[in-house]
Formats: C-alpha cells, sequence, structure tokens
C-alpha cells in the first residue's frame, strides 16, 4: 500500500515581516503564519508529514507560535507527524523544549545524537531522521546511518545541504550515502525554491522550497509536496501555497521618451494585485534627468512595488563644451569633475548635469532632446 505524505520544510514561524508600511508588515506576518498553520492543519487527509526543518526562525519565538504549530498539530490527531530540526530551530533551544514538553502524541521530534528510524508498522513505513543540535552542523549527521530494512517503505526527512565535498555549516548531505543506505525517498529542506522530485539511482529526493517567500531572493511560486510514496513509485507534486509571490523585473527604457509610455510599461509587468514587486529601470534614460520612482510606483495596483532608477544618460558633454552659453559652462565643469571622480561617482554627476540641463531649457527635469 502506499503511504500517502505531505513534505513541509522552512515554515521560518516566528519570523517578521519589515519591508513594508506597518500595517502591511503586521498583514504579512500574520499571512505567513495563516498558510503554515493551515497547511498543517490541511494535512488530516494523510498518513505522514515530514517536517524537514526550521519550523520556527528562531530558537525563542513567542510561544504563542508554538502554541499555534502544536494545536494544528492536535488537530490531526490520525496524520502522524515527524520533525527534524534545522539550522534555525535547532534541538537544542527553548522552544523545542517547550515543543517536546508539550508534544501531542502524534508528533515525534527527532533528537540530534544519532539518526532515529520510527516504524509504523500498520503502514509499512518507517520514517527516519535526526535533528541539529546547534545553528551549524559541519560533521555530516546521517554518518553512521545503518542500512534500511528492504520490505519498508523508508522515508528520510532531514535539513541540510547536498554536497559529495562533505565540506558544508549546514549538514552536509551525500547522494550516494543516502541510495546506498535505501531510501525510498529523501525530504530535505534548507533550500528555499522547490527542487522538484529527483532521482540519483533507485533514490528519490526533494527539497519542497518554503511554503511562503520573505523576499526577492525567493521569487516565484512556493508551497509543499503532497502525494503518495510506495516501494518502487514516488507520485509527489507540488502545491503552491502562498498567498503573494515576489517578481523582481528589470524593464530596459532606452526606446521609452516619456512618462505615460513608461507607466505603461511598467502596468505591463505589474499584473497581480497581489504581488510584490521589484522594478529595476535600466539602459539609456531620454524620459527625464530625475525619474520619480516613487510616483511610478504609485501608479501600479500591486501589494507593493518598489522601482529603481538605474538608468544612464547619454547626454553627449562634448557636444556642448564649445559653446559659450551656460549649457556649455555645465558641460566643461561636469567634464573636469569625470575626470577625476570615483568611477561610482560618474553617473551621478551626468545625471546632475542633465538636471541642470533640463531647468535651462525650463523643464523641470523632463528631457527629451
Ligand atoms: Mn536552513
Amino acid at each position: 500500500m502506499p503511504v500517502s505524505i505531505i513534505h513541509i520544510a522552512d515554515m521560518h514561524l516566528g519570523s517578521t515581516v519589515s519591508a513594508f508600511d506597518a500595517p502591511k508588515n503586521i498583514m504579512r506576518t500574520r499571512e505567513i503564519e495563516y498558510t503554515c498553520i493551515s497547511a498543517l492543519k490541511s494535512a488530516c487527509d494523510y498518513d505522514v508529514v515530514l517536517l524537514s526543518g526550521v519550523v520556527f526562525d528562531s530558537p525563542n519565538p513567542p510561544l504563542h507560535i508554538a502554541d499555534m504549530f502544536l494545536g494544528a498539530i492536535a488537530s490531526c490527531p490520525h496524520t502522524r507527524f515527524f520533525y527534524s530540526c534545522g539550522n534555525h530551530d535547532p534541538y537544542i533551544s527553548p522552544v523545542i523544549d517547550y515543543c517536546v514538553q508539550n508534544c501531542p502524541p502524534n508528533l515525534h521530534i527527532f533528537g540530534p545524537e544519532f539518526p532515529e528510524s520510527v516504524i509504523l508498522p500498520e503502514l509499512d513505513v518507517c520514517v527516519h531522521g535526526i535533528s541539529f543540535a546547534s545553528s551549524h552542523q559541519q560533521t555530516p549527521l546521517l554518518d553512521g546511518l545503518m542500512p534500511c530494512n528492504p520490505s519498508l517503505i523508508n522515508l528520510l526527512c532531514v535539513h541540510g545541504e547536498l554536497t559529495e565535498s562533505g565540506i558544508s555549516s549546514y549538514n552536509p548531505i551525500s547522494l550516494s550515502a543516502l541510495e546506498e543506505a535505501g531510501f525510498d525517498y529523501a525530504a530535505l529542506g534548507h533550500v528555499h525554491d522547490c527542487s522538484g522530485i529527483r532521482h540519483f539511482g533507485k533514490l528519490c529526493y526533494a527539497y519542497s522550497g518554503i511554503p511562503e517567500p520573505r523576499g526577492f531572493d525567493e521569487c516565484g511560486d512556493k508551497g509543499y509536496l503532497c502525494g503518495t510514496v510506495s516501494k518502487n513509485d514516488v507520485d509527489l507534486s507540488f502545491v503552491p501555497l502562498a498567498k503573494r509571490k515576489y517578481a523582481d523585473e528589470t524593464i530596459d527604457v532606452s526606446d521609452i521618451t516619456d512618462y505615460p509610455t513608461l507607466i505603461e510599461a511598467i502596468g505591463a509587468v505589474v499584473t497581480c494585485k497581489n504581488d510584490i514587486y521589484r522594478i529595476t529601470l535600466t539602459g539609456d534614460n531620454k524620459i527625464s534627468s530625475v525619474l520619480q520612482s516613487d510616483r511610478l510606483a504609485s501608479f501600479c495596483d500591486s501589494f507593493h512595488t518598489t522601482v529603481i532608477d538605474g538608468t544612464h544618460t547619454s547626454l553627449s558633454l562634448e557636444e556642448y563644451a564649445d559653446q559659450p552659453t551656460l549649457k556649455g559652462q555645465c558641460a566643461r565643469e561636469t567634464m573636469k569633475l569625470l575626470r577625476s571622480c570615483d568611477a561610482g561617482d560618474c553617473e551621478l554627476y551626468r545625471k546632475a548635469c542633465a538636471l541642470l540641463f533640463d531647468l535651462f531649457d525650463g523643464r523641470k527635469g523632463s528631457r527629451d532632446d
């Protein structure tokens, strides 16, 4: 009989969002908690839940967060939950002490000393796991793995980094060692992108990624993996859970000459009102010497959009340098500054010069020549 499982990792419960204004920070913090806790509560129809570390963002989160986690597990009394602690929530920490003391009967928290195996005889399943003891783990936790009993479905639940070099501060894991031990499915945590189901010889393994993103290094769909595992078949699929996505986009403005067209171009990228966007404008700016990033962002219908001006100006100083005009003098002074300034300041001086040109032309920072 196949066993039905949910593989969920890196929930980072107890982390607080601070990138937005105060009401949105609170809303987003609560949303992340809600998604994760709902995911746990939705596990009632599954046999086994594998929590591959970093349930908690820190060793000492507010205890009501731990109560929410334990309460969600207790609300699915017929589902067996297995939890291997990771680098943010190591086994030796106040929050894990609390969870151990208040552990619902259907939750098993693996210890940090040696890989443990829990047999579920009614399912012909054996779940293996081990916890980080502290925030760093250079010695591979799975050293000294015993071979699996091949008559059972063997599931591994662990936090760590896949590497054949044996070198990592976050529990180096060797795929060849996992395959040799005879696991049917290795549920891994630590990497925040879902890897999809991968194969190494007879071994199936995956990083499920995080359920909810918290920054622009976590773009795209986020969620968990669920489905069934049997002796020779792993049928798991990715289920998106996140309420919002992060999108990090670049727009080359070189062919754009006015604000309305730029606003249209940004609008074509900011397509979902629930999502969080970072739009970096690049290329040759012929629109305005000072792009009003905040104003551009204010036109966007989204949870939050940041616009960053990464453009450069193609203003030709040489063209004006010979003129006996204010523009000519400004061009000559700017060229002098450019010869002696750090590379990082060059664009700043060029933009300042472009702004002055706009002012001389009476255009308030809107250059169109
Ligand atoms: Mn980690």
